[in-house]
């Protein structure tokens, strides 16, 4: 990474059904963030983060817990739209986006962000498929429906704040998977994705699924942005999220994958944003979650042993 990075938090927890995600950003920053990113070598700016009212200080009137079966999707599109701003706003003027979450849900913003101008691929390390919309969700969480979001399925293609952009679903590479819903995997099959269950990763090893989901992610177009859910990795690494699954990846996996990520980067320059998410210091192990989200950011951005 050669560019100066650019640290934003998004502090939202309207997409999922725990509190506390919302310090998310706030538990990253106090694990030491932007010390160990300048020991990496990357020159970092924070740009603090967007405002996100609480749900307890608005006009109870004015709050839709539920709008159809998304639940606060007024809320998280307020918070989706300012994301998107700030993220084309860092890569025009030459940084780089380093988003900090809040809920999955924020990832709408950031595809959007990342989006805005140029097609783009992703790669979405996740235990979950974040492929339901309000009309199939069992939940109404929006956390569990960024990726159908910004690529406007269901009631999201009518939402342009949602699906207005230039993602490319053939260059969306899902990763680690291991708990979908009945209908999600129907509609991740029939779509043009790719996904990889853990599964997979057993079988191959991660660094061959990772360099494959680069291949299929950077195919036909320049840049690529990394969604990462903290719930990727097994529970007793990363106990702080909001809807742990067993049999996630190990410390190493996750480690050895965002490394993956930075080599091609050096290489290609092909990352054009990154974000973690799912962080709740509410259900953490002494800030356990939020350190390593630190390092694996170091990790993604090119950090070497040697
Ligand atoms: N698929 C479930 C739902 O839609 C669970 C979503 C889980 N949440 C996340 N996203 N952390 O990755 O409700
Ligand atoms: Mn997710
Ligand atoms: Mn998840
Ligand atoms: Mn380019």
């Amino acid at each position: 990474m050669n560019r100066e990075v650019r640290i934003i938090g998004a502090p939202s927890d309207y997409g999922a059904n725990r509190r506390g995600v919302d310090m998310g950003p706030s538990a990253i920053r106090y694990a030491g963030l932007a010390d160990e990113l300048e020991r990496t070598g990357l020159t970092c700016t924070d740009a603090g983060d967007l405002t996100v009212p609480r749900a307890e200080e608005r006009d109870p009137e004015e709050v839709q817990p539920t709008a159809g079966s998304a639940k606060f999707l007024k809320e998280t599109r307020e918070v989706c739209t300012a994301l998107a701003d700030e993220i084309a706003e860092t890569i025009t003027s030459g940084s780089f986006p380093l988003v900090l979450g809040g809920d999955h849900s924020i990832a709408i913003g950031s595809l959007n962000g990342s989006g805005r101008d140029e097609d783009v691929g992703a790669i979405w390390f996740d235990a979950h498929g974040d492929f339901n919309t309000p009309e199939t969700s069992p939940s109404g969480n929006v956390h569990g429906m960024p990726l159908a979001a910004a690529l406007g399925y269901g009631a999201f293609g009518d939402e342009p704040w949602a699906s207005g952009n230039r993602v490319s679903e053939s260059n969306v590479v899902l990763v680690g998977l291991r708990s979908l819903d009945e209908r999600e995997k129907e509609d991740i099959r029939d779509s043009d994705m790719t996904a990889f269950t853990m599964s997979d990763i057993d079988e191959r090893g991660t660094s061959e699924v990772v360099e494959e989901a680069l291949d299929i992610a950077t195919a036909g177009v320049d840049q690529i942005h990394v969604s990462f859910d903290m719930d990727w990795l097994e529970p007793n690494e990363a106990p702080g999220v909001g809807t742990p699954v067993r049999g996630g990846a190990t410390y190493r996996e996750a480690h050895t994958a965002l490394e993956a990520v930075a080599e091609r980067d050096d290489a290609e320059d092909v990352l054009r944003s990154l974000e973690f998410v799912e962080v709740n210091p509410v259900l953490d192990e002494r800030n356990k979650t939020a350190e390593l989200a630190v390092e694996l950011a170091a990790s993604a951005l090119g950090k070497r042993v040697l």
